[in-house]
């Protein structure tokens, strides 16, 4: 297929190059480092290849996330917006941007998404899970009440949130002991992220902002395959012994608020699943270059067993009207 858009495409700045680094061998590591650190090399030639339109481009994780400074995280996020601002100045019909925000500080992450928006024209914000407040052993999730004028401007801007994964806290990974190669993409980036939209969908946030919507990788990070069962639990469907906030049972929210795209994931079971769960409406291509093969994730989507009409809106045009691109 010609003309796809692709949403979680990560770069790289000297800032925050570093971590990345954890997950590939000394062989690999470098020219893993070059692709992260280009944008319009290699990149460029590869979306060519492989029939990709147009990127929406997104900082490495944890990134900024994972700065226990908050001065240093909102400069580094506010360095790496205007780079990639002047990026995708320098070829607009093929590149957008996802903004980095210092989410430590509410009010400074609220002020960045507002000046990335209107002020360099980016088309959301992708965060990469909890931020690191003052320590490495805190983890601030964006379901507490000091991020609601954060996600009021989110909704007035009305622009998608990309929940993107990172790992989880030291203290909370004594599952993963003696076995590290369950930590990162192979296991512990999904339950991570997937409890944490949980916690965003049980906190009744899309019942104060019914317009917001909150984008997951991977094909939905685990959720949609427990989504019934999740559903069945813990909303409150009249009884809420365990207090839920949620006004609404949680699969209406995973339903109404939440994108899913194919990064990381080519699996057209899953994919399949993800249409018949959400809707084909609401699964949009990916591919999570370069921590994946741009021309694996492009071959098999451009041949998995869909209908045409859904391969045209997922791989393109559900992003253009998320996106509002022309
Ligand atoms: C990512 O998407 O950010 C990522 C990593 C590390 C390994 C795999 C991966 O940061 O997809
Ligand atoms: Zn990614």
């Amino acid at each position: 297929m010609q003309g796809k858009i692709a949403l979680e495409e990560h770069f790289a700045i000297p800032d925050t190059i570093g971590d990345s680094q954890e997950y590939f061998g000394a062989d690999i590591w470098p020219e893993r480092r070059k692709q992260l650190l280009d944008i319009h090399e290699e990149r460029l030639r590869r979306m060519d290849a492989c029939g990709i339109g147009y990127t929406i481009l997104s900082l490495n994780a944890p990134a900024v996330q994972g700065i226990t400074d908050t001065a240093k995280a909102i400069d580094v996020a506010r360095r790496a917006n205007d780079f990639l601002a002047e990026q995708v100045a320098r070829r607009p019909d093929r590149f957008g941007a996802f903004a980095a925000l210092p989410m430590q500080d509410p009010d400074a992450a609220t002020q960045e998404l507002k000046r990335t928006v209107t002020e360099l024209g980016f088309v959301g914000a992708l965060v990469n899970g909890f931020s690191n407040v003052g320590s490495e052993t805190n983890a601030t999730y964006y379901d507490l009440p000091q991020y609601t004028p954060f996600w009021a401007e989110a909704s007035r801007l009305d622009v998608p949130f990309y929940l993107h994964p990172r790992n989880p806290l030291v203290s909370q990974q004594l599952i993963y002991e003696g076995h590290p190669w369950l930590m990162g993409p192979a296991w512990a980036f999904s339950p991570e992220t997937g409890v944490h939209a949980l916690r965003l969908i049980g906190s009744g946030l899309f019942d104060r902002f019914p317009n917001l919507n909150v984008i997951l990788g991977h094909l939905g990070e685990l959720i949609q395959s427990n989504i019934w069962r999740t559903s069945h639990w813990a909303s409150a469907n009249g009884k809420n012994p365990l207090g839920v906030k949620a006004k609404r049972p949680f699969i209406d929210y995973f339903r109404e608020n939440f994108y899913v795209t194919t990064s990381g994931n080519f699996r057209t079971i899953t994919m399949r699943n993800a249409i018949d769960e959400i809707g084909s409406d609401r699964v949009l291509f990916s591919a999570d270059y370069p921590f994946e093969v741009m021309e694996e994730a492009s071959t098999w989507f451009d041949a998995a067993e869909i209908g045409e009409n859904d391969r045209q809106k997922i791989g393109r045009d559900n992003a253009r009207r998320l996106f509002k691109l022309a």
